[in-house]
């Protein structure tokens, strides 16, 4: 096992910089995930997202490692990397435009949940979606919501707990065809956090779509001999409402209030050391570019310890909202 792999299990890596570190981190790789660039083939899980990166033309490789070795297996028509603790797996899904994104979106997550079951990681900590044109029409319902209501068919199908076992998420638009997802399980299950100053993504009012988004605020694990802090997508929104539409520097304060929210609400459990700052990872979604240093100098401003920001262009989920910021933090 290499050191720098024991330092943290994800990096973002510049395009020159990736064949060096996956040597580096060598039968330890979960998966390579390029933004704006193509991973190399590889064993491991791989995706590659047709979204712009904000400061870096050549793109970003967010690559996720652990300290246990890792092995691959094929399942589902899935490429699935496992180690003692986790499971790591990408999902695409085609530009087939004949069946509406509830089916697609329910089929992916019955292939995830069925790969899940059989390899024995049947919990669900962590998942990314990005979705082609997320704001377009389908048969009389928007595709978001559409998106949520097959995501809620498949964990319920799965005989999922709603709460009680759902994942931190992240959902965005690209501007490309073809629905992109990817995954962490896990043996066992992480602790659910729930942000106070907002109802929870699986309450929300019928405004949103039939059924509301199923993900947590946050979740907490223990691993790799620390505390960790996986924040969902988190955004300018209080109670269940879009705050500050049009104000992209008001959204920005509201969103880190949310994020501060999570942080002190985790450790005030015990659920991530309370001593000092979190070691922080950001990857900031924005609806447009140009508002990336007046963003960027609020966080730095806001929080403590950033070790990565990454800035991604790309539509939120709500028209109205501008921005959305994710986060990995450990204790
Ligand atoms: C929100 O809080 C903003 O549907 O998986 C953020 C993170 C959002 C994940 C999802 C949606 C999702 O409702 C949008």
């Amino acid at each position: 096992m290499p050191a720098a792999a024991t330092q943290a299990w994800l990096r973002y890596v510049r395009p020159a910089a990736l064949t060096q570190v996956l040597d580096d981190h060598s039968g330890h790789v979960l998966g390579v995930i390029g933004f704006g660039a193509q991973p190399p083939p590889k064993r491991v899980p791989c995706l590659s997202i047709d979204m712009p990166v904000a400061d870096m033309p050549d793109g970003v490789f967010e690559v996720w490692a652990a300290p246990a070795a890792v092995r691959v297996e094929l399942l589902e028509g899935l490429r699935v990397a496992m180690n003692d603790g986790m499971l790591f797996t990408c999902i695409e899904i085609g530009g087939d435009d004949t069946e509406t994104f509830e089916h697609r979106t329910a089929d992916a997550y019955r292939r995830l949940f069925a790969s899940m079951d059989a390899l024995g990681y049947p919990h669900l900590l962590r998942i990314w979606h990005y979705l082609p044109h997320i704001h377009c029409d389908e048969q009389g319902m928007e595709r978001y919501k559409r998106f949520s209501l097959g995501r809620h068919e498949a964990f319920v199908a799965a005989g999922r707990d709603i709460p009680a076992d759902v994942p931190a998420a992240s959902a965005v638009g690209k501007r490309t065809p073809g629905l992109a997802m990817y995954a962490i399980a896990g043996r066992l299950p992480g602790t659910p956090v729930e942000n106070p100053r907002q109802i929870s993504a699986y309450s929300y009012p019928a405004q949103y779509g039939p059924r509301g988004p199923t993900f947590a605020r946050a979740l907490s694990l223990g691993l790799h001999g620390g505390r960790h802090l996986l924040i969902s997508g988190t955004a300018s929104i209080v109670g269940h409402e879009s705050r500050h539409p049009g104000d992209i520097a008001a959204q920005a304060d509201e969103t880190i209030r949310n994020l501060r929210a999570l942080i002190e609400e985790s450790q005030a459990r015990g659920l991530l050391g309370a001593d000092a700052e979190p070691r922080t990872q950001l990857k900031v979604y924005l609806r447009h570019a140009d508002s990336r240093q007046m963003v960027e100098a609020k966080l730095r401003e806001a929080l403590g310890g950033i070790d990565d920001i990454v800035w991604l262009q790309a539509d939120i989920c709500r028209e109205e909202l501008l921005l959305e910021i994710e986060a990995v933090c450990a204790a």
